[in-house]
């Protein structure tokens, strides 16, 4: 059964190829639209479908829910199979190249008959391009310049790279004389666990000033553009930053502008239209009498839509515009709610510290309890533990947290491989002797979707597991987690009560913010753990608070925020 992305992925496929072929904008946008929300939809689509319910999901009208059917029904697209055969399917490759949209991407492979990237290039650098009609060694060398300059792109940054540099550049900003004010903007602001680039506003009274600073930054591989609001630039690396500077009296009006997200900022363009302002990233300007309201603040370009301010990780367009109107707006969980970390290794399995090093760490991070979730038996590289290992770490556990006293709470657990074969790494009445059981997958991740999902679910159904670590096992960038069906496996979850982690580490992120959205609304409790195997581990909770912010996680959905007392509580009910 196809998944979302696999569906998202026909979609777009279907609008690059019909714009390459000379289709009209509209139908194009009408598929790429579809493709935009099955990507964010919280459920499989196939759920949709086997409700009969396929039109509910946003952007799917008739036309659409018909292809979707026969993609789930037979895995197969007729209408794009023939699409295939009129355009090569290699020329959607061209279209990410700068300077090349579908009309030249046609003219060049009807003239020259080449379908590939290799070709293209070949052909570019050769200055066969140049004669045709409509070009010239200009918009040549502009495309070899842009298959260069794509080959170097990475395709997303992970957030956890993107923050620090962009933390690093803002602290540069901010000592630029003129200079008020500096924020990040964009995806990076709204902590998207990827960003396309990092985008900066900076409040300024002397904008030329921090401009002339920005295309002078060392490491720079090219100035994209330079204007007087608005510069980018490509770092050697490939990395793209994308400065605002505004005056500091319509600092607010950019800052929504440039936060984002696109559909959010539609979303309040209208309503701005409906009170007869026209709202742009330097001011509201009435439609009727040209006359201007500035803003230097967030809060009142709201106030002037009628809304509470909102929080950057909520504006994706997913219902946020509308409960901030009811002044339903979640009250979003923060760093400081955090009290416990409920999965961190240490020199016993593959963690770098000692228990007692990471317990001071972690104490001095504001921790009442966490737990030592060193790796279970089967999992060989990370020095996984034998049950007598066990035993002498939970020995060393009592004599450490005499030294600790009361300063935080030790609890004895494992992070217990879900093997294969769907059994877990340990029999029952030794998961039953621990404080905690966490149970994660990390091998066979590939599996076909039935298999893995039952995997998960039956660790979900053992009664002795309390926490299910990184669900998809996904790393970011580059792998892919397994593809389970989510939807089961949070029913699950569901009925057994058992937490489902938001592992805070950058590269993982996982839940992601859908699925961890989707398990509130289940009312599954959720954990956000570093899984730290370092000290510099401990510090990457901001990431999983973040994402529990987009996924609109309030301090009482999260098990972390809770005294030591009532975790133990929790525990015992779960029959420990
Ligand atoms: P990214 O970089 O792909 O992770 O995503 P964003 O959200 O950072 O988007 P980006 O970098 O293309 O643009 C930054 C912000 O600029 C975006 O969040 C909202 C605003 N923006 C960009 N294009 C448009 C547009 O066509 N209309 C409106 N209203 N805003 C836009
Ligand atoms: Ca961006
Ligand atoms: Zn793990």
């Amino acid at each position: 059964m196809m998944n979302n992305r696999q569906l998202a992925e026909a979609f777009t496929l279907i609008a690059d190829l019909s714009e390459i072929k000379g289709e009209n904008i509209y139908k194009t946008l009408a598929y790429r639209k579809a493709a935009d929300s099955l990507l964010n939809l919280g459920r499989e689509a196939s759920e949709y479908w086997k409700e009969g319910k396929l039109n509910d999901i946003p952007g799917v009208g008739k036309a659409i829910a018909e292809k979707i059917d026969e993609l789930l029904t037979t895995g197969k697209l007729e209408f794009l199979e023939r699409l295939k055969k009129e355009v090569p399917p290699g020329l959607v490759e061209w279209l990410p190249i700068p300077g090349l949209g579908p009309k030249r991407a046609a003219l060049i492979w009807k003239t020259l008959n080449i379908t590939t990237f290799a070709e293209l290039e070949a052909a570019a650098r050769a200055g066969k391009l140049r004669d045709l009609p409509g070009m010239g060694a200009k918009s040549e060398a502009a495309i070899v310049e842009g298959i260069e300059s794509l080959s170097r792109r990475t395709v997303r940054i992970p957030l956890g790279r993107a923050y620090p540099i962009a933390q690093a550049l803002i602290a540069e900003f901010k000592k630029v004389k003129g200079v008020v004010d500096a924020q990040p903007g964009g995806s990076l602001r709204r902590m998207r666990d990827t960003v396309g680039d990092l985008d900066i506003l900076v409040a300024s009274k002397d904008p030329a000033a921090v401009m002339d600073m920005f295309v002078k930054l060392p490491r720079i591989h090219r100035v994209l553009g330079k204007g007087p609001t608005k510069s980018s630039i490509e770092f050697n690396d490939g990395l793209r930053v994308q400065l605002w500077v505004h005056p500091p009296q319509e600092f607010g009006t950019a800052l929504v502008y440039a936060t984002g997200s696109k559909e959010h900022n539609i979303r309040l363009r209208e309503m701005a239209l409906a009170k007869d302002l026209s709202l742009s990233d330097h001011s509201f300007k009435n439609i009727l009498d040209g006359s201007e309201i500035f803003c230097a603040t967030e809060e009142e370009v709201y106030e002037t839509l009628g809304l509470p301010w909102i929080p950057p990780e909520l504006r994706e367009d997913r219902g946020e515009i509308q409960a901030a109107k009811a002044n339903k707006l979640p009250k979003l969980i923060q760093r400081k709610d955090i009290k416990a970390d409920l999965q961190m290794h240490s020199t016993w399995s593959d963690g770098k510290l000692s228990m007692l090093e990471m317990a001071r760490l972690a104490a001095k991070r504001g921790m009442k309890v966490i737990a030592f979730t060193d790796h279970s038996v089967s999992l060989g590289v990370t020095g996984g533990l034998s049950m007598e290992k066990h035993k002498k770490q939970a020995a060393e556990i009592r004599k450490i947290q005499k030294q600790l006293g009361d300063s935080i709470l030790v609890l004895h657990a494992s992070e217990v491989e879900i093997k294969a074969d769907g059994t877990l790494d340990y029999p029952d009445d030794f998961l039953a002797s621990l404080d905690l059981v966490l149970a994660s997958l990390h091998t066979s991740l590939r599996q076909p979707r039935e298999k893995v999902t039952q995997r998960v679910i039956n660790a979900i159904r053992n009664p002795h597991v309390d926490i299910i670590g990184h669900p998809t096992g996904r790393l970011i960038p580059g792998r892919e987690g397994a593809d389970l069906d989510m939807e089961a496996v949070l029913n699950a979850a569901a009925e057994t009560g058992v937490a489902m982690e938001i592992n805070a580490h950058p590269a993982r992120l996982d839940l992601n913010d859908l699925h961890a959205r989707r398990a509130k609304e289940l009312g599954i409790p959720i954990a956000i753990n570093t899984d730290a195997h370092s000290e510099e581990d401990l510090d990457m909770l901001p990431y999983g608070v973040a994402t529990a912010r987009r996924a609109w996680l309030e301090p009482k959905d999260v098990i972390n925020t809770w005294t030591p007392k009532k975790l133990l509580d929790w525990l015992k009910k779960r029959g420990r």
